[in-house]
């Protein structure tokens, strides 16, 4: 996952839904299960039964206050007891209904950034697989229609991404800059919901071109965490992606890749390499010039052009 520990203070609004989330949870215990919470929360109905599971809680609590407390006290404490309670009650209701604003229709936890409505770019937790699963990504709201959650961005060279396996598993870097989500969110994203896949390139120059693909998934660590790409549409960058289809994710350390050689050494990367690449995003970061490494789209700069920026994202279709 993307270490966000520093991009926390400056992501006030969707830090603050968090919190009222985890609050709300916590109160409630609901979502606990971590499986689609979805199914069964849609709009106005699931407001009614927070509500209704508030007057429960309501309930419950004065069934339990009264039947071990009732002697000695005067019509004025039952009074103001109820009273407070009443209050209590209303300020749980404002709280979840607060909550329920800020969230998408029908979703509590927001499993991608497709969850969030009607917000800037920039950094939001999403929960790919329940309540104990955050993770800081950054929200591509802009690109196409917005609402992309980025797996993979280059941008700066601030971070290595010479990694072992381990590290490409699980995810590094800095979801405010550059990162790489983790293959494992990947593919509990992917196996969950159908995505779209969107490459966003820039060079040097300033020139910006895309590459599309209607169909995206990762399998499984069990699979190799094997690439599953299709459905190509030219945004001017060409296909350099489709050649990478159906090949495991290899690094310096787990070479399993289609190649005599180890891609991953070879090209200083971690990638879906077949025999080695067609594009290679995660080498070497290069502020000019040609190298054999660098962050290439072959279709579209070469085999020795290193890019400027890159980012790989994805959106549920
Ligand atoms: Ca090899």
């Amino acid at each position: 996952m993307c270490e966000g520990d520093d991009v926390r203070a400056s992501s006030s609004g969707p830090e603050f839904i968090g919190e009222k989330q985890q609050l709300i949870s916590d109160v409630f215990n609901i979502n606990k299960t971590g499986d689609d919470v979805r199914a069964s929360s849609s709009g106005p109905e699931f407001i009614g039964e927070k509500q209704q599971l508030i007057s429960d809680v309501f309930n419950i609590n004065k069934t339990g206050r009264q039947s071990g407390h009732t002697a000695g006290r005067s019509p004025s404490d039952h009074c103001s007891r109820n009273m407070t309670m009443k209050l209590v009650s209303v300020g749980l209701v404002l709280l979840a209904l607060l909550f329920d604003r800020g969230m998408s229709h029908g979703s509590v936890l927001p499993m991608d950034c497709s969850d969030y409505h009607n917000r800037p770019s920039g950094v939001y937790p999403i929960y790919p697989v329940g309540s104990n699963s955050a993770v800081q990504v950054y929200c591509d709201m802009d690109s196409l229609g917005g609402r992309w959650t980025v797996f993979q961005r280059r941008m700066d060279g601030s971070v290595n991404f010479y990694r072992p396996w381990y590290d490409y598993k699980t995810g590094f870097g800095n979801a405010a800059g550059e990162c790489w989500l983790g293959l494992d969110t990947l593919s509990h994203l992917t196996l969950r919901k159908n995505y779209e896949l969107l490459v966003d390139m820039e060079d040097f120059d300033g020139n910006k071109v895309f590459a599309r693909y209607s169909s995206f998934s990762v399998h499984s660590e069990s699979y190799g965490f094997t690439l599953h790409v299709s459905g190509f549409t030219d945004g001017g960058a060409g296909d350099s992606l489709s050649y990478h289809n159906g090949q495991k994710f290899s690094t310096y350390d787990k070479d399993q890749d289609s190649s005599t050689v180890n891609c991953a050494t070879y090209y200083t990367g971690g990638f879906w390499y077949n025999d080695c690449h067609r594009t290679n995003p995660n080498g070497v970061y290069r502020l000019q010039g040609n190298t054999d490494n660098g962050v290439i789209w072959s279709t579209w700069q070469g085999y020795s052009c290193s890019l400027k920026s890159i980012s790989m994202k994805i959106r549920p279709v």
